[in-house]
């Protein structure tokens, strides 16, 4: 399959994260990106070849036109306030009791479009993130024009980001915007698989109450790990997507014999729905030695994964999310893969 991959992604580069109550060097960072490509070109997965543009338009079907506006310009506005130095972050945020009203100050805005306080926002993270969106577009247009299956190696990533919230290291919902993209050129039916170690809720609250995409996520459960707030089993969607959301959260310490029963369950269900194109959220953060992950699946069980999601037959579009131990991320994620392409 062909690797879709652009240089851009080092503009995301944050300087830190805040982190068991420090500000810690940040682990999404750019070397994730880079193994993961040396690895494609190793094991001659297939061509690498550059993103499309695709203008603002896929991105404005999904992420609300205040909040493109401002990430857009959220960097700018911060260095004026209180200069380069430092990444944007947030500090207070519009919970229980408080008012959602955007605020005009930069700190107030970020407040009010973030989750948390991991994902920095830096001088880069707008042209980063739209060249990740490309870069997922750009696979998806490869299937839609008859490749079996194609890779967007982007990043930063993008399933916990929501139709106006940025979070968890994530900026535009790359896979959400690959699925929307395939449903506006009459794609009927996507379905997203999200195997990343951490919930997809913004892939999830995106096409909640949506029929024409179904999602499913296998996951730390969010009673013990990040994002706590979205990702329990009972959570199946509303309204006219009722019944498409299926979440499938795992203990801490889970390894593969529970993994694959889960993963198993997921594919039936997806199976069930019969989707013309299926988009996965490919994390390899499930991998044992994940610094900030508590799964624990070897090197030699991500092909495991990729044979399962052949088994589906389905024209596949995989769009890089999560992972941190960079020493193995490439072999994870071409464990995957490859497994993928021989299965
Ligand atoms: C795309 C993706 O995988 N995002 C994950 C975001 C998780 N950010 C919060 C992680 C908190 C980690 N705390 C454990 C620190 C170990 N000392
Ligand atoms: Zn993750």
């Amino acid at each position: 399959m062909k690797t879709v991959y652009s240089e851009n992604h080092h503009r995301q580069h944050g300087r830190g994260e805040l982190t068991d109550g420090y500000l810690m060097p940040v682990v999404e960072k750019p070397e994730r990106a880079e193994m993961i490509l040396a690895r494609v070109k190793a094991e001659g997965l297939g061509e690498v070849v550059a993103p499309h543009d695709f203008g603002r338009e896929p991105l404005a079907a999904v992420h609300d036109a205040g909040y493109l506006d401002f990430l857009e310009n959220a960097w700018d506005a911060w260095e004026a306030e209180h200069g380069g130095e430092r990444d944007a972050l947030p500090l207070i945020w519009p919970v229980r009791t408080l008012r959602q009203a955007r605020p005009e100050n930069i700190d107030g805005k970020i407040g009010y479009y973030a989750m948390d306080a991991g994902t920095p926002i830096t001088a880069g993270t707008w042209q980063a993130a739209t060249t990740s969106a490309k870069v997922s577009l750009t696979a998806a247009s490869l299937v839609h024009a008859g490749a079996p299956s194609a890779f967007a190696l982007g990043r930063p990533p993008g399933h916990h980001a929501a139709a106006d919230l940025l979070g968890g290291y994530c900026f535009l919902n790359n896979a959400a915007i690959a699925a929307q993209w395939l449903r506006d050129q009459g794609v009927p039916r996507v379905a997203i698989l999200d195997v990343d170690y951490h919930h997809g809720n913004g892939t999830q609250a995106i096409f909640d109450d949506r029929a024409d995409v179904f999602f499913a996520s296998i996951h730390a459960d969010p009673r013990q790990e990040f994002p706590y707030f979205l990702g329990h089993a009972d959570e199946t969607g509303s309204g006219a997507g009722e019944g498409h959301t299926a979440n499938f959260p795992l203990p801490w310490g889970t390894e593969w014999p529970a993994y694959a029963e889960a993963l198993d369950a997921a594919c039936r269900r997806i199976e069930d729905y019969g989707p013309d194109v299926l988009v996965v959220s490919l994390g390899v953060d499930t991998f044992e030695r994940d610094p900030i992950s508590r799964f624990r699946l070897s090197s030699g069980e991500f092909p495991r994964i990729g044979a399962r999601l052949a088994g589906l037959k389905r024209p596949t579009v995989f769009v890089m999310e999560g992972g941190y131990a960079v020493e193995e991320i490439g072999v994870n994620a071409l464990g995957v893969l490859a497994a993928f392409e021989g299965g």
